[in-house]
């Protein structure tokens, strides 16, 4: 059934999206012009840290395995020398706003000592029994004032209810509310979607609903993540790449519950979705060692700076966030090794982006704008300002002229997303003496979109954004290049 204006804005409102644009016509094609979700405060101040840490450690650090089977001795976990600062001064040091750490994997082993089971810390020898790796790790956190997440696997091996569907449930909300009451405020919680029982395996019906509920009352402002959300979806690979074009608005029918499969999914889970009518960003998540877990033998085998410079590049660098899996050995530290390739990475991180070599610079602009949205409010860091043209169907140039030739070898867009996303496509062009030439294009811009490119001298640049789905708003435009360049 066809929609008239005055239901279409009562239904957009009731689903909590926002309607952009100029008036409508009533025959104008509401579904791609009109409907436009916009992030919660929570989600866009998650947004705006991109980069994450991610720490798997359990029993499987002591095994050596990736996926335990629920029946190692919880004496097996013995960290010689744990240390949760470390963790969380590595991760600060280099640039990482919030850390995620497996509170449970799917062998079921707890790393707090939880009242739902004995498979624990507690029945552990380390610190006698008495320890808590969570209680350690959010404390860390909070003293190096990042954010703290937790994950907590659904599926377990050890449980025996597990696959006795209500009482598995029940077990888990306990877990659960266990973590969310005991740490005090999560930024995250993290549900996967694994479940490797196999076509005669123990089947468990999760109710989600009910799990969401939870979290929502407890911690009202933690982000869910999983393939489904609700709050921030998994980018539909663990190789730190995200989709081209990848949108953050999302159809919620799109991947019905986690663990979902099919090309059509993970299709969605890259790309989202333009017209879908829920703001729920991509995490790209990615290990700096061929396994989630620390093993000996992959010590040699720790991604270089240059590599995860690359994952930056195709996460973040493509409206994504960047959550990087760094594993405590067995000491209960992180290794030596990894250390060096993160602070390595920060270091050249810090230094590429602390000069914005577009700042002085002129804006213009190829259609009218009102001052409130002026071009060269492109050029201020403010997040929430944003150059904006008015009323016009055309794409919209951006010329930016430095007033002196500059050399740079990555330029970095950003759409002030507090407003939605709309942009389509883009190219960017160097500007030199009098000749214009194209040196990037790309599709979406969202966050932040990155283009990095041999080094260019230029005079200014000039950036055409074209988009379908409401008016182009552009936060931010900066110029920046390699130390080594
Ligand atoms: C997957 C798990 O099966 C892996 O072990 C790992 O935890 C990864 C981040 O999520 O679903």
């Amino acid at each position: 059934m066809p929609l008239n204006r005055r239901t279409f804005l009562r239904t957009a409102t009731s689903i909590g999206a926002v309607v952009v644009g100029r008036a409508l016509r009533a025959d104008q094609d509401v579904s791609r012009r009109v409907v436009n979700a916009v992030p919660t405060p929570d989600q866009l101040r998650w947004q705006r840290q991109e980069r994450a840490l991610f720490l798997h450690f359990g029993v499987n650090t002591f095994s050596g395995r990736e996926w335990g089977d629920g029946k190692e001795d919880p004496r097996s976990f013995a960290p010689t020398n744990l240390d949760a600062r470390q963790w969380t001064r590595a991760a600060k040091a280099a640039g990482f706003k919030a850390v995620v750490l497996t509170a449970k994997h799917h062998d079921g082993f707890c790393l707090w000592p939880s009242e739902t089971t004995a498979h624990s810390v507690k029945s552990s020898g380390w610190r006698n029994g008495d320890g808590d790796v969570v209680r350690e790790f959010t404390d860390a956190c909070r003293a190096d004032g990042l954010g703290a997440g937790l994950y907590l696997s659904p599926w377990d091996r050890h449980e025996p209810r597990y696959g006795d569907s209500p009482r598995y449930n029940d077990f888990y909300e306990q877990q659960l509310t266990e973590l969310l009451t005991r740490y005090g405020p999560l930024t995250e919680v993290w549900f996967d979607g694994a479940n490797g029982e196999g076509p005669n395996g123990k089947r468990q019906q999760y109710d989600w609903p009910r799990v969401h509920a939870t979290v929502r009352r407890l911690q009202p402002h933690a982000l869910m993540f999983s393939d489904a959300g609700p709050d921030i979806r998994w980018m539909g690979n663990e190789r730190g790449v995200a989709g081209d074009p990848n949108w953050c608005a999302m159809d919620p029918k799109a991947v019905p519950y986690p663990g979902a499969d099919g090309p059509q999914i993970i299709s969605a889970l890259q790309h989202g979705i333009p017209s879908g009518t829920v703001w729920r960003p991509g995490e790209a998540d990615v290990s700096i060692r061929p396994g989630w877990f620390w093993r000996e033998s992959e010590n040699e085998k720790v991604r270089s700076a240059d590599n995860l410079e690359e994952l930056y590049f195709s996460s973040v660098g493509r409206n994504a966030n960047l959550l990087l899996n760094v594993p405590p050995s067995t000491s209960g530290t992180l290794h030596d090794r990894d250390v060096r390739a993160l602070s390595e990475f920060g270091e050249r991180m810090r230094a590429l982006f602390e000069n914005d070599l577009a700042a002085g610079a002129t804006a213009s602009a190829s259609a009218p704008t009102d001052r409130a949205y002026r071009p060269a409010l492109a050029l201020d860091p403010d997040p929430d300002s944003y150059f904006m043209a008015r009323g016009t169907d055309d794409a919209v140039e951006l010329i930016v002229s430095f007033g002196r030739p500059v050399t740079f070898d990555v330029v970095s867009l950003q759409e002030a997303i507090a407003r939605g996303q709309t942009v389509e496509s883009h190219t960017v062009s160097a500007i030199i003496n009098d000749t214009v030439r194209p040196i990037a294009s790309g599709t979406t811009i969202g966050h932040r979109r990155l283009h990095r490119m041999e080094p260019v001298t230029a005079h200014g640049l000039s950036v055409t954004l074209r988009s379908s789905i409401g008016p182009v708003r552009l936060s931010r435009l900066s110029v920046h290049r390699h130390e080594r360049a």
